[in-house]
């Protein structure tokens, strides 16, 4: 039976086509998929002193979400158990996921939701392809991904669904129904790329919703949970007596489980509908005071409406209006759009802190740690695969992994940011300070070398950068202590898909020629020999060198001296001026244990000077 609601409630502007992704099992996939043996294991991930999530093999052994470890282990003696408070490896694999994702709305209307699920707003798309399709012969469709490019898509048959249903599609729908339905076979058919993709590139597999809003696109992907999908089918409005599948579906819910309805209001409306219930139907008042509110309880009191919810909910604390946006959630409709994807962050920033850090090789270490997380941060946040024309990836003299990425933005500014302790009193207590200082220079443009491991490019930066700004902000080698070290980039300048950081990465194919006759072999060669065999001066002639080698070695001979920094900095700058000539990275740094400036490529020498001294 079609309820008496208001009718304006179902009149619907143009719908859209949403795609809800939730991750299976999210944090045990992290460490699946840089572990895929883990699979076969009942894997479960350990925060204090229970499992947040374990994977399918510990889920069939009966273990399952939110268990005391103990139990667990009771219940699975075997089960493996990895620790998951380093939330790190999880935000970035959302990340790396968004990303992927992201592609596939030409609007950019992608929203992340936590760290494991996703919605894509892709009506763009699916009105593109609607247009497309020949009625004649559904089954033998393509499905076009690009507006440039029709040969990029994927064949399917547009006659049917894929992957799962909810609701009984009408035998005679009329024009509109038709339409959706169509639309949300596309959808489908997007949906089930997608999550192929994602477990094909990524490793991941998700559960997948498909409908016309953010609110329908949740709930129906759980109704098929795991590694599956559901599309919410027409009619989305009652046809004459008969109720939509919207209603029907969103009746069954339990209040508690309708997103935007939070704890506080479903207590509000649980004791409201019980109440109404008892007093309604006097037979029936024990079950109903115990069972479960769901929403066609309190869809069907009598006299309710937006106005008598705004009076259950309203009050301090409660936005207004909040019964009209309750009372059309009830009733399965959601107008919020899907956020459009955030490009780039404003800045990054990595921070530890400590209980006593006052050396400067304590220091040291502390900063090569911070800025490995920050370069790692920075390829999840600011590049993404480059698949524009393979060129980079064929390149063998550029390494596999840097050659499928390009950069989306290049931060401008490096700053480094320390928390001095107070010096302490005279009866040695000391006063609490939350005071930073900062120092900032501009970020190297080696930094952007995605062929580079981080590794190595954390040492660089850290010797060459941040040892000298920490140097300017404590130039005494003792005598301070701190609480606390933050490395960040900031000003991010965007890179466009056909300027800059195509560019760059032409840059760095260039560069890597130019560098291929210097480059032997990977061997297994014992450091000292490959050092032996670096030249002494810039201006030895290069037919026997080797692939330079950049990281500071403290205990090398002067003979060991690395192609230097200064020569790298200035081939790249030459090439870098060609595309970019804003971009100019000061060739000289300063010594973070004396202040004395020199250029790049003598402080490695100079450093190994120092150590000599003590
Ligand atoms: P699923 O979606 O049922 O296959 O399993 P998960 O593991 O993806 O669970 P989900 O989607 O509810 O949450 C995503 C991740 O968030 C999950 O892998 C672990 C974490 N998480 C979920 N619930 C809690 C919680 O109550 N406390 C904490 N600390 N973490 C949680
Ligand atoms: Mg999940």
């Amino acid at each position: 039976m079609a309820s008496g609601r208001d009718a304006s409630l179902l009149k619907r502007k143009d719908e859209r086509i949403i795609i809800h992704f939730d991750y299976d099992c999210f944090y045990a996939s992290v460490f699946e998929a840089a572990n895929p043996a883990l699979k076969a294991l009942p894997l479960a991930v350990q925060q204090k002193q229970i499992i947040v999530t374990c994977n399918y093999e510990a889920r069939r052994r009966g273990l399952h979400k939110l268990q005391l470890i103990k139990e667990a282990k009771r219940v699975c003696p075997d089960v493996v158990i990895v620790l998951g408070e380093d939330l790190t490896c999880f935000r970035n694999a959302s990340k790396e996921l968004y990303n992927s994702i992201r592609r596939y709305s030409w609007s950019s209307k992608v929203e992340r939701l936590g760290f494991d699920e996703v919605f894509a707003d892709v009506t763009d798309v699916i009105n593109y392809n609607l247009k497309l399709l020949n009625t004649s012969d559904l089954s033998n469709s393509f499905f076009c991904l690009s507006q440039d490019d029709p040969t990029v898509g994927f064949a399917f048959d547009a006659s049917k669904l894929a992957g799962q249903a909810y609701g009984r599609y009408s035998a005679t729908p009329h024009h509109d129904e038709a339409i959706l339905y169509q639309r949300l076979i596309l959808g489908s058919h997007l949906a089930f790329h997608m999550r192929v993709q994602l477990e094909a590139q990524k490793g991941y597999t998700s559960s997948v919703g498909i409908s016309t809003s953010k609110l329908l696109s949740k709930l129906v992907g759980n109704v098929h949970k795991p590694h599956s999908q559901t599309t919410l089918l027409p009619p989305y409005a009652a046809v004459g007596f008969e109720q939509s599948n919207v209603t029907t579906f969103i009746d069954d819910h339990d209040i508690g489980k309708i997103p935007n309805i939070g704890f506080k209001m479903t207590v509000k409306l649980q004791d409201y509908a019980r109440q109404n219930l008892v007093n309604s139907d006097s037979a029936d008042q024990d079950v109903n005071k115990t069972r479960r509110t769901v929403v066609r309880d309190l869809r069907k009191l009598p006299g309710m409406s937006n106005l008598l919810l705004e009076k259950i909910l309203g009050g301090p604390g409660m936005p207004h209006g909040v019964g009209s946006r309750v009372w059309t959630l009830l009733h399965g409709i959601d107008d919020t759009e899907v956020g459009k994807a955030r490009e780039l962050p404003r800045q990054i920033s990595i921070e530890d802190s400590f209980g006593r850090l006052d050396t400067i090789l304590g220091v040291q270490e502390q900063l090569v740690i911070l800025s490995l997380s920050l370069i790692n941060r920075m390829h999840v946040d600011l590049t993404e695969e480059d698949d524009s024309d393979g060129e980079m990836a064929q390149d063998d003299d550029v390494k596999a992994v840097g050659a499928r990425k390009r950069w989306l933005a290049h931060p401008k500014t490096l700053r480094l940011s320390t928390r001095p302790r107070a010096p302490r009193n005279a009866d040695g207590s000391r006063e609490r300070s939350f005071n930073r200082t900062s120092k900032s220079t501009q970020v190297p443009s080696f930094l952007y070398d995605l062929a580079e491991s981080a590794e190595v490019l954390a040492d660089r930066l850290t010797t060459y950068c941040l040892m000298p700004l920490f140097r300017q902000l404590h130039p005494e080698n003792n005598g301070w202590e701190l609480s606390l070290l933050n490395v960040a980039v900031s000003d991010l300048v965007e890179t466009s898909g056909t300027s800059t950081g195509r560019d760059i990465s032409k840059m760095f194919k260039n560069q890597a020629k130019h560098l291929s006759v210097w480059k032997v072999p990977d061997q297994d060669v014992p450091p000292e020999t490959q050092l032996a065999a670096v030249p002494k001066s810039e201006d030895t002639p290069r037919t026997n060198v080797i692939e330079p080698i950049i990281k500071y070695d403290r205990t090398g001979s002067e003979d060991s001296i690395p192609l230097s920094q200064a020569s790298q900095s200035s081939q790249w700058q030459a090439e870098w001026n060609d595309e970019d000539e804003e971009n100019d990275e000061p060739l000289s740094s300063s010594c973070p244990f004396c202040g004395a400036a020199m250029p790049y490529f003598a402080m490695p020498a100079h450093l190994r000077f120092h150590e000599s001294e003590d």
